[in-house]
């Protein structure tokens, strides 16, 4: 079973939990305390506040996404067991806030998370257009390798490092092997799971995107082997994935549906998108769609209906369409198209599985 819920960027959130509301299905909101500052503890009473404007909206708070990982964890230095304490303070606050929404979602609360070093997500324009005159997000591999993070001139749409903690953290993760990062990300877990189970919590972790290095970094959440690897290493049920079709897809190394198949017990929430992949390791993102993409959502949403227990699902990325402007990847009209194309999806799959048609 699949719920709609869709992403809030909170109170300065161009899209409002009023617009959101008129879209039909979405019953759950992603949300976090996007302010807070990485590695320090969140807020109590400001997580109290978005969890009542959420649930005032008539809104579940259903997902955390994310709590971030700090860098020193990431890293692997000496600051890193009072970031994992500072991680798992938040993580029990946000546990303590969503646990009593359990019975009405149907699902634990999620706190989605990413061991990405230095960049999260990144794109080479986050306005690429496309033949309808909308525009996307794309990764154009012939401009990345212009690039040099080190530049004095460089910009990387959407990332905006200052300069002197960009260059730190690159010096850092100069030599550091993809083993020292899994060791790194192994420890993290380590530490967090014990408390994460007693919270009665889960964990979604969000695959990297673009799933290869970037400037020479390491990058380990890429597909099948890394993912074997880490549910055998940390068993626990509380260690789970974000099912990121979107990132997971964005290589035709991966097959989605055959690694939905192999960790559907492992998945706890899904962002579910379209890409296209293009020349080399191109790709641009494109409406929901099957047809526009190289994704058969209709075929994806099938397996996942019928072989994860209950989860949250949202529309990831959506294109600027109709003059919107405001978040790349994060309007209101497109997701919306996405939300509702999934609905769709959704509603056949469960009906078909129960020969409810
Ligand atoms: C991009 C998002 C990611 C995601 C984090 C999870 O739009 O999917 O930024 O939130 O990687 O930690």
């Amino acid at each position: 079973m699949m719920t709609l819920s869709f992403r809030w960027y909170g109170y300065n959130d161009p899209v409002t939990l009023q617009a959101i509301r008129q879209i039909p299905v979405i019953k759950e909101i992603v949300f976090a305390q996007y302010d807070a500052k990485p590695g320090a503890p969140w807020e109590r009473s400001v997580l109290k506040g978005l969890v009542d404007t959420i649930t005032n909206h008539g809104f579940y708070p259903g997902v955390i996404e994310s709590i971030p990982v700090a860098e020193s964890i990431k890293l692997g230095n000496h600051n890193r067991d009072a970031a994992i304490e500072a991680w798992i303070a938040s993580m029990k606050l946000c546990a303590e806030l969503l646990v009593p929404f359990e019975e009405k979602t149907g699902h634990k609360p999620v706190i989605t998370y990413n061991f990405m070093p230095a960049f999260d997500w990144l794109r080479t324009n986050l306005a690429y257009t496309l033949a309808d005159g909308s525009t996307t997000l794309a990764y154009e591999q012939d401009r990345l390798d212009t690039l040099n993070p080190r530049d004095s001139d460089f910009v990387l749409p959407g990332w905006i490092v200052d300069r002197e903690t960009g260059e730190a953290l690159l010096d850092a993760y100069e030599t550091m092997t993809e083993e020292v990062l899994y060791d790194n990300l192994l420890y993290f877990l380590k530490a967090v799971v014990p408390y994460v189970e007693r919270a009665g919590v889960v964990l979604a972790l969000h695959p990297d995107d673009p799933p290869w290095s970037v400037f020479g970094l390491p990058r380990i959440i890429t597909g099948k082997t890394i993912l074997e690897r880490l549910f055998t290493d940390v068993p626990s049920p509380v260690n789970g994935l974000c099912f990121c079709s979107g990132s997971f897809g964005s290589t035709p190394h991966n097959n989605v549906y055959e690694l939905a198949e192999i960790f559907a017990s492992r998945i706890y929430f899904a962002h579910l998108r379209n890409v296209k992949l293009l020349h080399g390791k191109s790709f641009i993102e494109t409406s929901h769609v099957s047809e526009a993409g190289n994704i058969d959502m209709a075929k994806l949403v099938y397996k996942l209906n019928s072989i994860t227990g209950n989860i949250p699902v949202r529309p990831d990325h959506g294109r600027m369409i109709w003059g919107e402007t405001g978040k790349p990847g994060y309007g209101l009209y497109d997701r919306a198209l996405g939300a509702m194309y999934l609905a769709g999806l959704i509603e056949m799959a469960e009906k078909n599985s129960s020969a409810k048609l």
